[in-house]
């Protein structure tokens, strides 16, 4: 077989965002464009990491969305011609990205690609992404990402061989060129992992018990993960996972679970006769959206009562060292750690800020409010691990969901949270709105702004404070006296425009409040939100587009 040498032009437009590359299928699809940015990886290796590819193991999987097959072969391809020693592929080139992380651990593999553009819409008008994980199978630090950017920026060539497809449909051993090929069940060695972290006969017991619980996979990677963990290995009932089946358009779904896009798991929840418990997971199988029957668990507080709890699951039966959350997140997690007396570290957004907290044992749980939770069980966040630890609480406790969390909210009180997106803006008015915002922090202190005061605002910038790296310009907040908070950033996921992010947050203590609705709690914070931002006339929109 020959290795061939293309020649190509860079593409200006290669740098990774919160979690790496994404862009729309069609863009993807322009000859060279996925080889360049592959090869870039394989040629920042060496100077981003101190090591290259050549002999390595690398694993390989994605979410099954339109374009993922195609990709999978262009890596595959590139990888023998780059000297990769073994890929590890998922079946079908299916890998949840927690499986992704947890096959790289396992196999102390180099590292690993993963083909997906996670909660982004998918199908031939929809996104793809590619993304790359380091050796502890975490997303890369910004400082490769940044490596990878660069080198794309140089590119002239990429090396791939003169091959047929390798078929990926069955589990075993083959060889392309030099390079040995491995296919890999997707899901046995994270349902083993899981089954070292719950308490699967307690879980059985409450499945034997007539406990009703709903999975919805949303056409996307959890199918599989679902159907083998909940029904097979833990005894729910054959139909606990509904849309099991990963399909290359999500079955026009729009695979991000909020209650937006999940709206018939949320209107089966919200019916007296619902399931006692109902979660749904994104496309790559990295998000969470856990709800009760009847009851909305926002991430944020998803991510406390976790955090709480977290000795009744026997991987955590030792307590927690400390806990982490990115900082838009709600601060109901901190109340927790300040009541066990743990640490808690506070995050730029995006997965890749907690690895080296995880790394060095600073902390064993962690999340964000865009339903994503995880633990130092693996170096992603982790949809089905996160349910399975609700479900790892509600068979100790057997109480409802709504019931524990009614509980939390009476001992820590409750942070009602709320998230506003808008979408789709021009990228540069949407800039100038955040500029804006900026310039004016340093006059802002002791504003009055309605009903509330402003008691500090900045720009968040973050010093790893296991490496000392900083990463600045991630998001303005705005701390107000009355026990609030508003934070603006903008989306660094979205492929159309630019995605405003506005993050509202109240403190309410006395529980005789905790029964409220959030839209109805935080209007008057989101009012003056709104307003402080000028969003209205900055970018033209008097409304959010997705409220989550
Ligand atoms: C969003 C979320 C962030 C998350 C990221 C990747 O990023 O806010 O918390 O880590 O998506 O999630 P942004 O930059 O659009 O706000 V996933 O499941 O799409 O990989
Ligand atoms: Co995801």
């Amino acid at each position: 077989m020959s290795i061939l040498t293309v020649p190509i032009t860079p593409f200006p437009d290669q740098r990774p965002g919160t979690s790496g590359l994404r862009k729309k299928v069609s863009v993807f699809r322009q000859p060279g464009y996925a080889e360049a940015f592959i090869q870039s990886i394989f040629d920042a290796l060496p100077e981003a990491v101190g090591e290259g590819l050549a002999g390595k193991t690398l694993v390989l999987g994605g979410d099954g969305r339109f374009f993922a097959s195609e990709a999978a072969q262009t890596v595959i391809h590139m990888a023998a011609a780059n000297g990769v020693g073994r890929l590890l592929v998922g079946r079908d080139g299916l890998l949840s990205t927690p499986a992704a992380s947890g096959l790289i651990r396992q196999h102390r593999a180099f590292g690993g690609i993963v083909l997906s553009a996670s909660h982004n819409p998918g199908g031939p008008d929809g996104d793809f992404g590619i993304k790359y994980n380091v050796g502890n199978g975490g997303p890369a630090p910004e400082q490769v990402t940044e490596a990878i950017f660069r080198r794309s920026q140089q590119i002239a060539c990429y090396r791939t061989i003169e091959a047929p497809a390798v078929a990926l449909d069955r589990v075993g051993e083959t060889r392309l060129g030099e390079m040995a090929i491995e296919i890999v069940d997707p899901v046995a060695d994270y349902a083993a992992l899981m089954e070292r972290i719950f308490d699967f006969d307690r879980l059985r017991d409450l499945f034997r018990s007539g406990f009703r619980f709903r999975f919805d996979a949303m056409h996307a990677v959890t199918g599989p993960y679902a159907v083998e963990i909940f029904e097979r290995r833990l005894g729910a009932p054959p139909g606990t996972a509904i849309n099991p089946v990963p399909l290359p358009d999500f079955g026009g779904l729009h695979p991000d679970p909020n209650p937006t896009h999940a709206a018939a798991l949320v209107a089966a929840m919200m019916d007296e006769n619902g399931p006692d418990f109902g979660a749904a997971s994104d496309g790559d199988g990295d998000r969470n959206m856990v709800i009760g029957r009847g009851c909305l668990i926002s991430p944020s507080d998803s991510l406390a009562v976790l955090a709480a709890n977290a000795r009744l699951v026997p991987w955590f039966s030792r307590g927690l060292p400390g806990v982490a959350r990115s900082m838009p997140t709600s601060r109901a997690v901190d109340a927790v750690a300040a009541a066990l007396g743990i640490a808690c570290y506070e995050t730029p957004t995006g997965w890749k800020y907690f690895g080296n907290l995880l790394d060095a044992g600073h902390i064993a749980l962690c999340g964000e409010e865009s339903a994503g939770t995880g633990s130092d069980h693996l170096r992603e966040k982790d949809g089905v691990w996160a349910v399975l630890f609700w479900l790892n609480i509600l068979a100790v406790r057997r109480e409802s969901a709504a019931a524990i969390l009614a509980d939390h909210w009476r001992r820590y009180g409750r942070h009602f949270y709320l998230r506003h997106d808008y979408e789709g803006l021009p990228a540069d008015r949407a800039a100038r709105l955040i500029d804006r915002l900026r310039a004016s922090l340093p006059m802002l202190a002791g504003e009055r702004l309605g009903a509330f005061t402003v008691a500090g605002a900045d720009e968040f910038a973050y010093t790893d404070p296991v490496d000392g790296s900083v990463s600045t310009g991630q998001g303005i907040r705005v701390e107000l006296a009355e026990a609030a908070r508003i934070v603006y950033r903008l989306s660094g996921t979205g492929t159309e425009g630019a995605t405003l992010r506005v993050y509202l947050e109240r403190f309410e203590p006395d529980p005789a409040r905790h029964g409220a609705g959030s839209e109805v709690m935080l209007a008057p914070l989101a009012a003056v939100a709104a307003a402080l931002a000028d969003i209205a006339g900055m970018v033209g929109r008097s409304q959010p587009s997705v409220v989550a």
